[in-house]
């Protein structure tokens, strides 16, 4: 019989769940549009973000699971910036984004949205996955000057 060392093993332990980490990976809610259009739209709750150099405030959103809910996604800044969470876009059933200036735009899930400065982006959607997201910047520096924030859906 072979004898691993303790070392390796517990190296294998990470490789292996790394794998199963891998395998499991959340995917996006594939039945959205059934949630959606069973959601009740009439008691949709509405909150807001702001971006800004380089925050996001409030700097915890919360959000319980079936509600209906509209954010506002604001850059009050000088310059553009992200709302990137792909996890927590994979843990929510999505309506629509809509630019109140331009129009809205359906689709079953988004990664990221980009918000000009100045404008703003009304994102609809019903919570699905319970969890922990966090919430950042992709703009090359931002992310390290602070421009992270955390999502909670309980
Ligand atoms: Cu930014």
């Amino acid at each position: 019989m072979i004898k691993i060392p303790v070392q390796m093993k517990a190296g294998i332990c990470v490789a292996v769940l790394l794998l199963l980490s891998g395998c499991t990976s959340v995917d996006y809610v594939h039945d959205a549009s059934s949630r959606v259009q069973a959601g009740d739209w009439s008691k949709m709750q509405t909150l807001a973000v702001i971006l800004r150099e380089y925050s996001y405030t409030p700097s915890e959103l919360r959000f319980k699971t079936g509600v209906p809910y509209k954010l506002q996604i604001k850059n009050k800044g000088s310059s553009k910036h992200y709302f990137t969470s792909e996890e927590f876009f994979k843990g929510i059933a999505t309506r629509k984004v809509q630019s109140n200036a331009d129009g809205e735009i359906k689709a079953p899930y988004f990664s990221a949205l980009e918000v000009f400065p100045g404008r703003s982006l009304d994102l609809y959607f019903i919570p699905v996955k319970k969890g922990t997201y966090r919430l950042h910047c992709t703009i090359t520096g931002h992310e390290a000057k602070g421009m992270h924030a955390v999502i909670v859906i309980e």
